[in-house]
């Protein structure tokens, strides 16, 4: 006895996780759908050792369905999440639409799980940005022990955040570097991300940060705790999958670097490889395909009373999006869903 799983947005890169995940998990799924827009309609996707021809979102009637994993982005989800939803499917989306909703949930399991009750006024529970998953999973347990003040982060992050153009584009400039004639020109990014860094993801705001870089501040405050300050620098780099986050913590109590290992070593999600040795730490090419976030460089501030700094990596597609969608399904299946 299980559940009737919908996965919207399935031939996307997420999309596709989320099929792996649910699949690697052994998510109790009684029957599942595959959706996809006109465009992409009847593409085959795997689900586990089966394959699945996706169906049309448009016309999809959600009735009698379960839960929804949705990865569609903020347009089509504005469409079809509120159609989900008032058929009585618990709609758990990707895209940042209901993210700031004081209506809506926002959760990662290892940080909120509590939080998940609160689905119940739109039938609609968020999932974060990518960014902002990875860092709260490293955070939270830290948070518990000294309390967090201030956060300052830059991050490095891959162009699969971009999705497939994304992750098309850095192939493509990377070759056509070496085949004269054969020059790339940027599309999906604003300069060449080939053999460069681009500092601005997604739009820009009024005071000069960008959308990504608010993201981090509005989520963490929402997931984590609305006293802790953060202030973000996002920065698009030249890697396929995993993005990487330079965290400075500046806490209210002391919190011994040694101290700080053992808690994270710990904490559910959490990797730490910390060998203060050359390789002994971890790169994005590292963790792709994997469910950890992965903590190295732990280490004191010495420009702080109470400050320590630190390095997280994390698969984006994993436990940026598809990986925590279904952590919260399992959540959801486990605390407030009956099996069919
Ligand atoms: C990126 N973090 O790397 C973005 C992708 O709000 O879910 C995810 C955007 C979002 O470009």
């Amino acid at each position: 006895m299980g559940y009737r799983v919908v996965v919207a947005g399935a031939t996307g890169n997420v999309g596709r996780e989320m099929l792996n995940i649910l699949a690697e998990r052994e998510f109790p799924v009684d029957e599942i759908a595959a959706l996809a827009s006109r465009k992409s309609l009847g593409t085959e996707v795997s689900f586990g050792d089966k394959t699945l021809t996706t169906k049309d979102l448009d016309t999809f009637d959600f009735t009698g369905w379960d839960i929804a994993l949705f990865a569609v982005g903020s347009e089509a989800t504005k469409v079809y999440a509120p159609k989900a939803a008032a058929a009585g499917c618990v709609v758990i989306d990707n895209s940042s639409l209901y993210r700031y909703d004081p209506q809506v949930p926002l959760i990662v399991p290892e940080v909120n799980a509590d939080a998940i009750e609160g689905y119940k006024a739109k039938n609609i529970i968020a999932n974060p940005n990518c960014s902002t998953a990875q860092m709260v999973v490293a955070l939270k347990p830290l948070h518990d022990r000294a309390r967090i003040k201030r956060v300052v982060v830059s991050t490095y992050q891959s162009v699969s955040g971009a999705g497939k153009a994304g992750i098309d584009e850095l192939w493509n400039q990377t070759k056509g570097i070496y085949v004269p004639g054969q020059e790339v020109a940027p599309e999906k990014f604003t300069k060449q991300i080939a053999f460069n860094v681009i500092p601005h993801i997604d739009s820009f705001m009024e005071d000069g940060s960008t959308k990504e870089e608010w993201k981090m501040v509005a989520e963490t405050k929402k997931i984590l705790d609305p006293k802790v300050k953060v202030t973000a620098t996002c920065v698009r780099v030249p890697v396929f999958v995993g993005h990487s986050e330079s965290i400075n913590i500046e806490f209210e109590d002391f919190l011994d670097e040694e101290e700080a290992r053992d808690i994270l070593r710990e904490a559910p999600g959490v990797l730490v490889v910390d060998k203060r040795e050359a390789g002994g730490y971890i790169t994005p090419v590292e963790c792709v395909g994997d469910y950890a976030t992965y903590i190295s460089r732990i280490r004191q501030d010495s420009t702080l009373d109470n400050g320590l700094n630190l390095w997280c990596v994390s698969d984006n597609l994993r436990k940026g999006a598809a990986l925590n969608a279904v952590q919260i399904a399992e959540v959801l299946g486990n605390r407030c869903l009956k099996k069919g």
